[in-house]
């Protein structure tokens, strides 16, 4: 059967011409420093986000582990948002390897922190409180429906931190999502924190990778901790060239995913059942839940896959649908006729 699949923008497959590229690449040893498609990768990343280095990591979530290892030491503080990726869906990786204690601020609906909060939550010089070391921003925001921080969010938090002499870490997963939107270059985001994680392998489309991005010092001392939790690869040039594809030819069509975000949001919004606020939909993520709190979530879920569309559960109450390369216009007319033969189906 044809399916429809709207869990993710990671299940994205390799172009063409990123396959093409991954079999000519010239490769060597990277943790030698000797892969020349690596190396040409970090480089077109650390320009990409304005930052004197880049370095390339097989993950998001180790994107996020070793910048965040990189800053903090054990016992110290790094404050996140309560519905941040890196504290719910990392397995917990900067307190479990590195001894860091998470401290959490409520996320607003939009993805932000209130930099009011931010200041409050950041601790005094007292010997009984972990040392604040460091501040993590998400943007676009996953569990806040792929929510845009303008630049003005970032620069309010980066004041505060600024002004306490805190670093502030952007997991920019999906950066470039939130720069189309913005209709800005990534970079102009990246400016707003010190070091920047992005992904490759997100609705870029890659197979593989993530990118950290800071100064020349901080990346040095990253590739070490890289080396630490079993990040360095070898002949890596076989996934960075997919990569090198990704920024250079992926970004722009990212306006075709919100398109049909969008599509999806409004055609939701018209079920009957259906419980969505169409205009939170900025970017590629759809979220939504039923508005009838007696029916199952479940059962809707497996209506729609048995309709051939696959979608996931962000929690008890939400489902979230993600748009990317692989979804088309007509795979959202579809979607939405599934939507409603469900919803009539359990309404009935
Ligand atoms: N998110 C995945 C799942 O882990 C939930 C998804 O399907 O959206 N930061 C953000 C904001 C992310 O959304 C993700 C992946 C990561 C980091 C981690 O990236 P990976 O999966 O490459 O480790």
């Amino acid at each position: 059967m044809y399916t429809i699949d709207l869990r993710s923008d990671t299940v994205t497959q390799p172009t063409e011409a990123m396959r093409k590229a991954m079999y000519e690449a010239e490769v060597g040893d990277d943790v030698y420093g000797e892969d020349p498609t690596v190396n040409r990768l970090e480089e077109l990343a650390a320009e990409t986000a304005g930052k004197e280095a880049a370095l390339f990591v097989v993950s998001g979530t180790m994107g996020n582990l070793v910048s965040i290892l990189t800053h903090c030491g054990r016992g110290d503080e790094v404050i996140m948002g309560d519905q941040a990726h890196t504290f719910i869906y990392e397995a917990g990786g900067v307190s479990a390897l590195g001894g860091v204690h998470v401290h959490t601020v409520l996320n607003g609906a939009d993805g932000s922190l209130d930099p009011r909060q931010v200041e409050h939550a950041i601790r005094a010089d007292n010997i009984h409180f972990p040392v604040t070391r460091l501040i993590c921003l998400e943007n676009t925001h996953n569990r806040c429906g792929g929510a845009v921080l303008s630049v003005d969010q970032m620069a309010s938090v980066r004041e505060v931190a600024r002004r306490h002499g805190v670093p502030v870490h952007l997991d920019g997963a999906r950066i470039f999502n939130a720069a189309v939107a913005l209709g800005l270059p990534m970079r102009d985001l990246a400016a707003q924190a010190d070091s920047t994680q992005f992904c490759l392998s997100k609705g870029l489309a890659a197979p593989v990778g993530s990118l950290i991005a800071s100064s020349a010092t901080f990346i040095a001392r990253a590739r070490r901790m890289r080396k630490m939790v079993g990040g360095g690869m070898r002949q890596a040039g076989v996934l960075a060239a997919a990569g090198i594809v990704a920024l250079q030819q992926m970004v722009d069509r990212l306006a075709e995913d919100h398109a049909n975000a969008r599509r999806l949001a409004w055609g939701l919004a018209e079920i009957p059942g259906i419980a969505i606020v169409p205009e939170a939909a900025q970017t590629n993520i759809v979220m939504f839940g039923l508005s009838d709190p007696s029916l199952s979530l479940a059962e809707f879920q497996r209506g729609m896959a048995a309709h051939g569309v696959q979608i996931n559960m962000t929690d008890p109450t939400r489902f979230r649908a993600v748009t990317h390369y692989g979804i088309s216009e007509s795979d959202i007319d579809v979607t939405l006729r599934a939507a409603r033969a469900v919803m009539q189906g359990m309404s009935a």
